[in-house]
């Protein structure tokens, strides 16, 4: 399988509130690194550096005005007299005004923030916009005839709406891909988010159409982030109703009970009938990943590659969370392999 990589991503490496503490995010630039080096440890394929596109490719998945906020945050930033990271600090919760845009950069930044887990730093850009690259790379590639492609994102993307980031996401990586499917002339395109927490953004961007399906198993958000979304009677809106399925999991869930909920989706999946699939692959399911509640083992992964498999279609991979760094590589390359069969 081929691999989509740049090294752009160790530009990003920020801080985080967690904990009631300020510290480096657990989305840190050694978990890009662990999965190449298995990659070419167990020789999975070719690695390609990705093409450049025009953020005009981004809409209409992402806002305008949202893109242009995420490019100047930065100066924005540095020109109040700032030198940390950037983050957000008030948010437009229930009755407070969220139709206008603030100028001040602090009102911004809580304007198109989830969360205080999306620092943007002075490279943070170059990263996030390379990351979308990889994404658009492997969409174009798989266009082009490949059967299956690995885009080794980093920031991941799935929690990043039109509007907003958080949850270490910026850009949405996977759903710019399936919108590039379309662009590229698919009839319909499916996405299944296997990452332990809610795609709340991808769920979101595509909620109201019925040409991108969204499948997402997930922490059951009662109990895990993202919480505000996720719920199992979010099923889609006006023409995208059927179009949106959530499988919320309890803590603990481990490969059995996962495989069930895998097997339903995929036969979602199959009967969309879908030109093409995008995986949002998280390995954050796996049972010593320090942030998710999940139980599966490093085989499991292989197995889950399989079902997916079973769908037969042109499938391209988009690396979202997974925290354990030892064995992201393991888990992720796993899937992998076990697509390949
Ligand atoms: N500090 C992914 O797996 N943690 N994101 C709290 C606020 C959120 C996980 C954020 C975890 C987000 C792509
Ligand atoms: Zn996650």
């Amino acid at each position: 399988m081929l691999t989509i990589y740049s090294n752009n991503h160790h530009l990003h490496h920020g801080t985080e509130l967690k904990d009631g503490v300020l510290k480096p995010c657990v989305e840190m630039p050694s978990r890009a690194d662990t999965v190449l080096a298995r990659i070419k440890a167990v020789g999975l394929g070719d690695i390609s550096a990705p093409h450049d596109y025009a953020s005009s490719s981004y809409s209409p998945v992402h806002s305008e005005r949202y893109v242009r906020f995420l490019e100047n945050a930065w100066a924005n930033w540095t020109g109040a007299g700032r030198s940390h990271d950037a983050l957000p600090l008030i948010w437009p919760v229930r009755n407070l005004r969220s139709d206008i845009e603030p100028e001040h950069i602090d009102g911004k930044l809580g304007f198109y923030a989830m969360d205080a887990g999306v620092p943007i730093t002075a490279g943070t850009w170059e990263a996030v916009r390379t990351s979308a690259n990889l994404a658009l790379t492997g969409m174009d590639a798989i266009s082009k005839g490949a059967a299956s492609v690995f885009a080794l994102c980093r920031p991941p993307g799935h929690h990043a709406a039109a509007e907003y980031m958080g949850g270490y996401c910026y850009l949405n990586n996977a759903a710019l891909a399936a919108q590039g499917f379309i662009n590229q002339g698919a009839k319909r395109v499916a996405v299944i988010d296997v990452d332990y927490h809610h795609g709340n953004g991808t769920q979101s961007i595509f909620y109201d159409r019925a040409d991108v399906l969204f499948i997402s198993l997930h922490g059951d958000p009662k109990n895990s982030y993202p919480y505000f979304l996720g719920h199992r009677d979010e099923c889609g809106s006006g023409a995208g109703t059927g179009f949106n399925h959530n499988y919320p999991l309890p803590h603990g869930t481990a490969w059995d009970s996962y495989r069930s909920a895998l097997a339903d989706a995929c036969s979602k999946l199959a009967a969309y009938a879908p030109d093409a699939i995008v995986v949002s692959l998280g390995v954050d399911t796996f049972k010593d990943d320090p942030i998710s509640q999940f139980k599966l083992e490093n085989d499991d992964y292989l197995r889950m590659g399989e079902v997916i498999a079973g769908v037969g279609k042109p499938t391209l991979f988009v690396m979202e969370g997974g925290y354990m760094v030892d064995d992201i590589g393991v888990n992720a390359v796993n899937v992998l392999l076990g697509f390949e069969g």
